[in-house]
C-alpha cells in the first residue's frame, strides 16, 4: 500500500495524490476527538498494521500547549537559552539503518551523510523506508534521559539533508508515518513528552539541501549541478513547495518549539530565500529562536561543528554543536565516546566562554540511545545535579587567563597558534565566582587570579558548611583544596566576593 510513492521518481512527490488519505484521515480522526471528548487515538490504521508487525501501539494523543507569545525584546527572547546552557541534539533518520556501511563496504565519513558519501541514488535509499520500524523507541525515555543528563531543551533532526521527514507530513509522503512501517509521528510523541516534562522542544531542519528533490540542494548524482537548480527555477519551486510548507508545519502542529536549528545555508543569501523562512518563524512563534546557519543573521551564532573559541565571545550570543563520538547520525563502528570528565570539562569552558553546548546522540534504527552513551550522559547528569548552579543561568568569566595564551610559533596559516590552558574555570554570579578545579596540585594550592574585590565566604559548591581556606603567599590569594575532592570529574568551589561584579 505504501510501496506507490516510495518507487515514484521524486519529481512526482510533491503533493501527491496520497494526500487525500492523508485529509480523509484528518477528518476521521478529528470525528473521532468530538466522540472520545478530545482524546485522539492513532485511528484504525494501527490495528491493520499491528496484525503484521511486533511494534508496540503508540501512546494516546494529548492536547500541545499552544506557541509562547512574543517576546518584549530580543533579550527577553533570548532568556531562557542563556538560562539552559547545555542542550540535547538529536540526528535520527533512515541513515541509522545503514549506519555507516552501504553493500557490505564501510563508507567513511559522517553517518547521516551516507546517501552523499556513498553515493546511493535516491530511489534505492528511499527504499530504506520500508525498513524503518524502531520498535523500541519511547520518547518518554529520550526525554527523561536528556532531563537526567542536565539538558534544558532538545533539537531533532525533523528532516535531514536525505530529505526524509521524521514527522507525519502532509506536504510530502517521504515521512515517517506514511513511508514506513512504523506508521507513528515520532515527533508529535517527543513533542508530547518535552511538555510533560517542561522541557523546551526544537527542530533541526535541512532547508536548503535536499536529496530527494530535483530542486533541492547536494545531490548533484541524481539530478545535476546546483548552480543549474539555482537559476533555472527547481530551486525555488522545492522551497516554495516543500521547504517552505514544512517548516511552517512544524511550527503549527507540535506545541511551543524554542528554536529551529537551519543548516548549511546553500544559495540562501539572495532573492529574499532566507527571508521567507524568517518570516515564517516570526508569523507562527514568534518566540523561537533561529539559529546562525540560515543564510540570514539569527538570533545566535552556532560555531563550527565541534568548535569551542579559545576565549570569550563578544557580540551575538553563541552556541557550540557537537558530537558525543565522531558522527551525527549512528554509526555502528563509532563507539569512541566522550567521557563523562570530557563533557563536563567542555561545558563548562563553554558556559565560562559565554555560550551554550548542544551535545549530540544518534540513536539506532531500532529506536535507543547506545547504552554506554547514555551512561556517559547520565554521569554528567548526576555532577549537574550536585553543581548545576555552576553552569545554569551562570555568566561567563571576568578573566580570560585561564584560556591559555597566544603563543609564537605560526600554523601553516601564519597565525599564531593557541596553547590552551585547562587548570580551571570561572563562571559568574552576581556576588559569586564559581571556580570549577580540573586539575589540582599535590599541595592542594590553587592561585587565584587577581582582582580587588574582598573574599567574604569561600566554600564547595553545595556545601556551603564545608569552608575552603583562603590565604595570601607572595600577594597572591591561594585557596587551599584536597586532591580528594568532593567529585573526581571536577571540583567547584564558590567565592562570595564583595560587590555584585569583579574589580581588577
Ligand atoms: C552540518 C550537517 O551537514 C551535518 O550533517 C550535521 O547535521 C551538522 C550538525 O551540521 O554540517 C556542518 C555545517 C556547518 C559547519 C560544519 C558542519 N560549519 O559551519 O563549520
Amino acid at each position: 500500500m505504501k510501496t506507490e510513492h516510495q518507487t515514484t521518481h521524486p519529481t512526482n512527490c510533491l503533493y501527491s495524490p496520497h494526500n487525500n488519505r492523508t485529509k480523509l484521515f484528518r477528518i476521521v480522526a478529528l470525528c473521532g476527538a468530538a466522540l472520545v471528548a478530545g482524546i485522539v487515538t492513532y485511528g484504525c490504521s494501527t490495528n491493520e498494521k499491528h496484525d503484521q508487525h511486533a511494534t508496540p501501539p503508540p501512546p494516546p494523543m494529548t492536547a500541545l500547549p499552544p506557541a509562547l507569545p512574543a517576546p518584549a525584546s530580543e533579550e527577553a527572547k533570548l532568556a531562557w537559552f542563556k538560562d539552559a546552557k547545555f542542550g540535547l541534539f538529536i540526528h535520527w533518520g533512515l541513515y541509522s539503518i545503514p549506519a555507516g556501511d552501504w553493500n557490505g563496504k564501510r563508507v567513511p565519513g559522517i553517518g547521516e551523510w551516507i546517501m552523499h558519501n556513498a553515493p546511493i541514488p535516491v530511489t534505492q535509499y528511499e527504499q530504506l523506508a520500508k525498513q524503518f520500524d524502531p520498535e523500541q523507541f519511547d520518547a518518554e525515555k529520550w526525554v527523561q534521559m536528556a532531563e537526567d543528563s542536565g539538558m534544558k531543551y532538545i533539537v531533532i533532526t525533523s528532516k535531514h539533508h536525505d530529505g526524509f521527514a521524521m514527522y507525519h507530513s502532509h506536504v510530502s509522503p517521504y515521512n515517517i508515518y506514511d513511508a514506513t512501517p512504523f506508521h507513528r509521528d515520532p515527533i508529535r510523541e517527543l513533542a508530547e513528552a518535552c511538555a510533560r516534562h517542561h522541557m523546551k522542544f526544537g527542530f533541526y531542519y535541512s532547508q536548503s539541501q535536499d536529496w530527494h528533490e530535483p530542486g533541492g540542494m547536494g545531490n548533484t548524482n541524481d539530478f545535476g549541478p546546483d548552480a543549474i537548480k539555482d537559476t533555472d527555477g527547481a530551486y525555488d519551486k522545492y522551497l516554495r513547495e516543500k521547504a517552505e510548507p514544512q517548516v511552517a508545519e512544524l511550527l503549527q502542529n507540535y506545541g511551543p518549539v524554542c528554536l529551529i536549528w537551519f543548516d548549511t545555508a546553500r544559495m540562501m543569501n539572495v532573492n529574499g530565500r532566507g527571508e521567507a523562512f524568517m518570516d515564517l518563524v516570526h508569523k507562527y512563534q514568534p518566540a523561537c529562536l533561529i539559529d546562525g546557519r540560515l543564510g540570514v543573521a539569527g538570533d545566535y551564532v552556532s560555531t563550527g561543528d565541534n568548535t569551542i573559541p579559545n576565549e570569550s565571545q563578544n557580540g551575538k550570543y553563541w552556541e557550540t554543536p557537537a558530537t558525543v563520538n565522531h558522527t551525527w547520525g549512528f554509526r555502528k563502528d563509532d563507539t569512541d565516546w566522550k567521557s563523562p570528565g570530557d563533557i563536563v570539562f567542555k561545558l563548562v569552558d563553554i558556559v565560562s566562554k559565554g555560550g551554550n553546548y548542544l551535545l549530540n546522540v544518534g540513536p539506532t534504527s531500532r529506536g535507543v540511545v547506545p547504552q554506554e552513551c547514555q551512561s556517559n550522559l547520565l554521569s554528567v547528569g548526576r555532577w549537574l545535579k550536585s553543581y548545576g548552579e555552576v553552569v545554569y543561568g551562570a555568566g561567563p568569566s571576568p578573566f580570560g587567563e585561564e584560556f591559555g595564551q597566544f603563543v609564537k610559533t605560526k600554523d601553516h596559516n601564519g597565525k599564531e597558534v593557541f596553547l590552551a590552558r585547562n587548570d580551571w574555570r570561572c563562571t559568574t554570579k552576581p556576588g559569586k565566582l564559581y571556580f570549577t578545579l580540573f586539575n589540582i596540585p599535590r599541595d592542594g594550592m590553587i592561585d587565584l587570579p587577581d582582582f580587588k574585590n574582598e573574599i567574604t565566604r569561600a566554600y564547595i559548591v553545595g556545601e556551603p558548611q564545608t569552608p575552603v581556606l583562603i590565604d595570601r603567599t607572595n600577594d597572591v590569594r591561594v585557596a587551599h583544596v584536597t586532591r580528594n575532592g568532593p567529585n573526581a570529574i571536577a571540583y567547584p568551589i564558590c567565592l562570595e566576593i564583595s560587590g555584585d561584579k569583579v574589580e581588577k
